[in-house]
């Protein structure tokens, strides 16, 4: 037989004979798997607490109708302060994080993927599309995650409907592929000693000692790196995303690596030199409406109450350093400066409302207004805010006036108010 013929007898079997790098086998596969059966329900589980931080009681969560995809839906917490703020750290820093580890795993099983005939029984078939699920869910997912931290103004909100039905895809085809595999990886993870792959340079690598699911190739090149050293530029992958990814919220000098987060460097004047999420400009605020005429209107009590920002100014004013802390997963925690939620319910003749719902100055666009629950109206840091840092918000901050909520989505912290309507708890 001649070298061609063993390739064509080959190509048909579950092994093509393209897939030659002596890396790959179910040890390997297994290391990165555990990797990612470890981390990835965190950023499950952070996904779906987002959506539920949102407030889809109010409807204000994306997609808003979910059918039978509702979760159970509960008053998000607004203790502690920095409870979204690590949520969304965890789902968008580690589903950065883990991208050269999913890819890597990907790489590893890549002659499985190709196999041929997809499948051979009616078990094997539902497996496939488990497995269908669970890579097209990912890489939908990677995608439109990272969309969404780069564009999410510009494309609007398809993004977040998208992700969020990619999510329980992919979350179905995980949850099977695990039941599925969980035993194979824990014995391949034993046909091989992690200390002894640590030892071993490039010269010395070969095929792994078994084969469970025909992922050693029959036909192994010479390797071109270690285990230990594949391991190593993709364990470095990710550490590098770590660093480019940590300054969004960590601040500091840490703030000029993140490059990965646009939005997370532009700045402002003196103590309001943090990052803006879109600016008064872009938001199409005209600063005739934020002088000396503007008011804030606050409604849901037996009259509508209508106070100027000196008004404001000479009710009991009150400190918190809180976070904002974007769905994209920056944060900057600032000291603000304003009047008390409750208080200003308390004046609207609503001292005890089940909601509010916060309208801005500006006109259109989808961060115009907000809802918000009884228990972030109630705790006694959720300001409707005039200044940050010592100094008067700036425009493009939120002046003459912004809410800030310990705990809540960045989103909901509406910048420019213009009413505030309470709703009494009946
Ligand atoms: N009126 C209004 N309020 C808004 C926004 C906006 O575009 N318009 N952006 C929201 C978003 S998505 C975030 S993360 C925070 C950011 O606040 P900052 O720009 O002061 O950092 O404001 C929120 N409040
Ligand atoms: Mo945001």
């Amino acid at each position: 037989m001649t070298d061609d013929d063993a390739r064509d007898a080959q190509s048909t079997d579950a092994r093509p004979f393209r897939w030659r790098s002596p890396l790959r086998g179910p040890w390997l596969t297994s290391v990165l798997g555990l990797v990612l059966l470890v981390t990835l329900p965190i950023v499950i589980l952070t996904g779906l607490l987002s959506y539920i931080a949102y407030g889809p009681q109010f409807g204000q969560a994306i997609p808003g109708d979910v059918g039978w995809f509702k979760l159970p839906t509960f008053d998000w917490p607004s203790r502690p302060s920095w409870l979204y703020q690590l949520n969304q750290g965890l789902h968008v820093g580690l589903g950065l994080i883990l991208i050269p580890i999913v890819l890597a795993k990907l790489w590893s099983v890549i002659p499985r993927l190709f196999m041929w005939p997809p499948a051979r029984s009616v078990a094997q078939a539902l497996e496939r599309v488990s497995l269908l699920m669970l890579v097209g869910g990912i890489l939908f997912e990677i995608v439109t995650g990272v969309l969404n931290i780069q564009y999410d103004y510009i494309f609007g909100f398809s993004f977040y409907t998208a992700h969020y039905w990619g999510a329980w895809v992919f979350i179905a085809g995980f949850v099977i592929h695990a039941m599925l595999k969980v035993p194979r990886m824990i014995a391949a993870l034993k046909t091989m000693s992690s200390r002894e792959v640590m030892r071993t340079n490039t010269r010395d690598t070969t095929v792994e000692p078994t084969d469970i699911d025909g992922l050693v190739s029959s036909d192994p090149a010479p390797a071109t790196i270690s285990r230990r050293g594949a391991l190593a530029v993709v364990g470095g992958g990710a550490l590098l995303i770590a660093v480019l990814t940590a300054g969004q919220t960590l601040g500091g000098v840490t703030r000029q690596f993140a490059l990965l987060l646009p939005r997370g460097r532009e700045r402002g004047p003196g103590p309001n030199d943090f990052q803006v999420n879109r600016t008064a400009v872009a938001a199409g605020i005209d600063p005739a409406t934020t002088g000396p005429q503007w008011r804030v209107t606050l409604r849901g009590g037996p009259s509508p109450v209508v106070l100027d920002r000196a008004a404001l100014l000479a009710m009991p004013q009150h400190t918190a350093r809180l976070p904002i802390a974007c769905v994209e997963g920056w944060s900057t925690t600032e000291t603000w400066t304003g009047v008390r939620l409750r208080d200003l319910a308390g004046m609207a003749g609503v001292p005890t409302p089940r909601s509010a719902r916060v309208a801005s100055l500006e006109r259109s666009g989808a961060f115009n207004r907000a809802a918000l629950q009884a228990n972030q109206i109630g705790n006694p840091d959720a300001l409707l805010a005039l200044q940050v840092n010592g100094a008067d918000l700036s425009l493009d901050h939120g002046f003459p006036a912004r809410v800030i909520v310990p705990a809540l989505p960045g989103v909901h912290n509406t910048k420019w108010v213009a009413t505030i309507d309470f709703e009494a708890a009946t």
